[in-house]
């Protein structure tokens, strides 16, 4: 792979016109003609030929204008077509003929079969592999398809855009034609045929179009499709409450695959989904599957304007798309549940997984200025912190600019393909207000740290906030500017209310917003009463980290007051992260562990306040992760005794709080039929929380063990399963379990999937043995993504002391697993091998012994593109 520079941009020599594509459907052998009609750019010399990108292809055919183009006007590779001798002006048709094998399509890119049907995955760079094509997003054509199959083996046959028709072709075969009218790029194509039941509804969209809508999934399995189904028309209304924006054709369709690489994809009318992220219902699915549907629906169908209306120039601007579109997703789902849970949630998962992808080698821009491999900027840099650089746009700038910015970008860019600038520009047009520093955001890496000091003078009544920020070398950046900072604030009184500051100096403020603007600067607030305390970043307004040594007297009294949940959350959190990091500490040195009694019982007196929601407490009482204690720590990082002094602070609260989650574990029990609602799951998750503090009061798997056998939901069911394996592993009770819920659940490979998990993360030296042993179970199949991931990618990823065992014998699986699946499905071997990225803040002996299976990667031959340049950024 050649490195792709930003800079290098320009536009193609070649206009496409439009897209005509046939497919004969074979499972070994489909023929797939192209007829494109192209003219020269303007201006564009007449002798430069046209060169069409290509991924193992061979050419059968070539025709110009319909007749067959001399061999010495053409040079065919497996990765590129060059045709010269073309016209200077006038537009031409080239109808290309390749043959390609689907069923031989492990890497799951292109056009390939999964389950017996045929699907493709385009984004970003699979067209390439069904024919060649100038794949980039910014060459934007409508297309028209025709496909030819098998009439048994495939009734369904879909694709982009509005049916056409269809009907019996030949013998044996029938065709189906489809033409999305809307110019879109390569990369938003789908395909799909095959036998698949389905179910179906429809939406009126706000100028009365009814829309069709159908969701496709494996025969058997139309009931677990209705809570989609539910999801995509609350989007779709949402979308035009919220955004203005409108549904464009007149059917909206997704399909469930069981083998898929991402979570879904957002193809141009044909969703095509992971079946994780479709098939619900309340035997098979958790709280959380259904919130991820939710989220997931949500996510895909928004991007049909944030995306697909409106694309990106290049793939350096793909958080234009992807972090706009998860900002979207968020709100959404902050609408339809609670809002400051939904914040809570994001902010950890960012935080767990976004920040270390910052502070380690694989480090980079939102919008970065090169790459090497494009698939592996699918990120959570590009996806979380690219959605927060849009919440910070909103912050700034007042939720009715915002709006104005957006309805701007929508009317001026609809039907093109645009970059970061032009987006940001929408919004400086809208609001007046100057967005060039802010823009830095997208083109710096790292996670800025602001530090933070406060003093108050009681004698001429005024607070003064110094602050001063600066943002770790990264990769390539060893020097960073200042960013424009939004910080959401209060100060808060001995009564909890808000002072009013009468003036402010040092720098702007608007509304609750400071804007930290210079390295250092110095903010005086005039008129305040008594001392304040200052709650800072409130709502995370800001994607930083703060050193700010607040006294826990004073996050006790935010965790009481701040009208802002978030931030009561987060002063807990606070309180919580120096006992654990402590208690780590003390674990290693073979000290007894203690904890501070005050955030205990500041904790504890959260857990009981029934004035605060069941789903925000569940939120608090859930400790700050074995993860989040080592970036905390900040290297030299021991997980045993991480684990060790978290488990010792855990058994000090549930002994202290016993009599909290005894009338907690009782008072939360849902009534009456499961609901996958907001309100109904928050229950839940309060009364596990309490449930999993009990198992540490009472060191028994029974309460745990009766929770499994009443059960009547998945939710409950995979929580008490997962007490029981991790707290007990070996307990008689744990066995039976793990018995009968596979027996229960076996053939339903999604669910089997939770009891891979759960087994895989079971804490301790014998995790390895454990998820080798199930890697020989009959259930298991190392060609399905789902099932990886939930075996080995859980392990790696979430079992951080059996995974991390100091002898470095799972990092030793794991390189062998990375080397066994890159041949077949190089972004799967990707995913797993991010989970080492952190391995420099390991203490010295798991470092060396992470660094010599990296090391194994990194000189094995034959390695794909996707592999050998992560592996050889995180060793460098
Ligand atoms: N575009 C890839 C899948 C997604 O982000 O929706
Ligand atoms: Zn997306």
């Amino acid at each position: 792979g050649q490195i792709v520079h930003l800079a290098d941009y320009r536009p193609t020599d070649f206009v496409l016109e439009r897209v005509d594509l046939t497919f004969e459907l074979d499972p070994t052998n489909t023929k797939v003609d192209a007829r494109l009609i192209f003219h020269r750019r303007e201006g564009v010399d007449a002798s430069l030929p046209l060169v069409l990108d290509g991924d193992e292809l061979k050419l059968s055919g070539l025709l110009f204008d319909q007749k067959e183009v001399p061999a010495s006007q053409y040079d065919a590779t497996p990765d590129s077509l060059t045709v010269r001798d073309l016209p200077a002006e006038a537009p031409f048709e080239l109808t290309i003929t390749t043959y390609i094998n689907p069923e031989a399509n492990t890497q799951l890119m292109g056009l390939y079969r999964t389950n017996g049907v045929y699907c493709t995955q385009c984004e970003a760079e699979g067209f390439r592999r069904i024919t060649y094509f100038p794949d980039r997003p910014d060459v934007l054509a409508p297309y028209t398809i025709t496909i030819i199959g098998d009439k048994a083996a495939n009734p369904v046959m879909l694709s982009n855009g509005n049916f056409l028709g269809g009907a019996g072709y030949d013998e044996g075969r029938s065709f189906a034609a489809w033409f999305d009218p809307h110019p879109k790029p390569a990369y938003l194509f789908a395909l799909v045929a095959g036998d698949l039941g389905v179910i179906e509804d429809t939406f009126e969209t706000m100028s009365g179009n009814e829309v069709t809508l159908k969701i496709y999934v494996e025969h058997g399995k139309e009931p677990r499709a209705a809570y989609a189904m539910d999801a995509l028309k609350r989007s779709m209304k949402w979308d035009e409450d919220h955004f203005g924006r409108e549904y464009d054709l007149n059917i909206f369709q997704i399909v469930a695959v069981s083998d898929f690489n991402m979570g879904a994809m957002e193809n141009k009318g044909l969703n095509v989904f992971n079946d994780k992220y479709v098939l619900a219902d309340p035997d098979t699915a958790t709280d959380q599957d259904y919130a991820n549907i939710e989220r997931i629906i949500a996510h895909e169908y928004f991007h049909n304007w944030t995306g697909n209306r409106i694309t990106c120039r290049d793939w350096f601007q793909l958080c234009l798309k992807e972090g706009l579109t998860v900002y979207r997703d968020q709100e959404f789902s902050s609408d339809m549940r609670s809002r400051a849970v939904k914040r809570i949630a994001d902010v950890r998962h960012l935080k767990s997984d976004q920040f270390p992808e910052d502070s380690g080698p694989l480090a980079h821009p939102p919008r970065p200025d090169s790459y090497r491999e494009i698939n592996n900027f699918y990120t959570m840099t590009i996806y979380e912190k690219g959605a927060e650089i849009t919440g910070m746009v909103a912050t700034l700038l007042g939720r009715d600019d915002f709006r104005k910015g957006m309805d701007l970008y929508f009317e001026r860019h609809d039907g093109q393909a645009v970059t970061v600038e032009d987006y940001v520009k929408c919004f400086e047009d809208a609001s007046g207000r100057d967005l060039s520093q802010f823009f830095r955001w997208y083109v710096q890496a790292g996670t800025p740290l602001v530090s933070v000091s406060g003093a108050y003078d009681g004698v001429t009544g005024t607070f003064s906030l110094s602050l001063e920020q600066t943002t770790p070398a990264t990769p390539g950046q060893p020097n960073k500017e200042p960013l424009h900072i939004p910080l959401s604030f209060a100060l808060i009184l001995d009564n909890g209310q808000v002072a009013q500051p009468k003036s402010v100096t040092g720098g702007e403020v608007t509304g609750d917003v400071l804007h930290l603007t210079e390295r250092s600067q110095t903010f005086s607030f005039s008129g305040i009463s008594s001392r304040p305390v200052l709650s800072l970043n409130r709502s995370f307004s800001a994607p930083i980290n703060l050193a700010f040594d607040q006294s826990p007297e004073d996050l006790i009294h935010i965790a009481r007051h701040d009208s802002d949940l978030f931030s009561r959350w987060q002063a807990l959190n606070d309180l919580a992260l120096p006992n654990l990091t402590q208690a780590a500490r003390d674990a290693r040195d073979g000290k007894d562990v203690g904890c501070d009694p005050a955030f205990v019982a500041a904790l504890l007196e959260c857990a009981g306040d029934a004035s605060l929601e069941p789903a925000f407490r569940a939120q608090a009482l859930n400790l700050p992760s074995e993860a989040d204690i080592a970036r905390a720590l900040g290297g030299n990082n021991d997980p045993d005794a991480i684990h060790a002094g978290r488990k010792a602070i855990h058994e000090m609260i549930a002994k202290t709080g016993e009599e909290v989650f005894v009338r907690l574990y009782d008072e939360m029990k849902t009534e009456g039929a499961y609901s996958p609602e907001a309100e109904d799951a928050g229950k839940r998750s309060l009364r596990s929380a309490a449930l999993s503090y009990l198992t540490y009061a009472e060191n028994s798997p029974q309460r745990a063990a009766e929770a499994f056998g009443a059960a009547n939901n998945m939710t409950d069911l995979a929580q008490s399963l997962t007490l029981l394996a991790h707290r007990f592993p070996d307990a008689s009770e744990t066995t039976a379990a793990l018995a009968s819920f596979l027996t229960r659940f076996d053939g339903n490979p999604l669910v089997i999937d939770k009891w891979f998990s759960i087994q895989a993360t079971i804490p301790g030296i014998d995790a390895l043995e454990r998820v080798t042993a199930l890697m020989g179970n009959a259930r298991y199949n190392a060609g399905n993504p789902n099932r990886v991931r939930s075996l080995v990618g859980t392990f790696a990823f979430g079992n951080p002391t059996g995974f991390n065992r100091a002898d470095g014998e799972g990092y030793g699986f794991l390189a062998d697993q990375i080397l066994a699946i890159d041949p077949k499905n190089p972004q799967l071997a990707v995913r797993l091998l991010t989970s080492m990225r952190s391995w420099r803040s390991l203490e010295p002996v798991r470092a060396e012994q992470a660094r010599l299976a990296l090391s194994k990667i990194a000189n094995a031959s034959g390695l794909s593109t996707d592999v050998s340049d992560i592996v050889g950024r995180m060793l460098k």
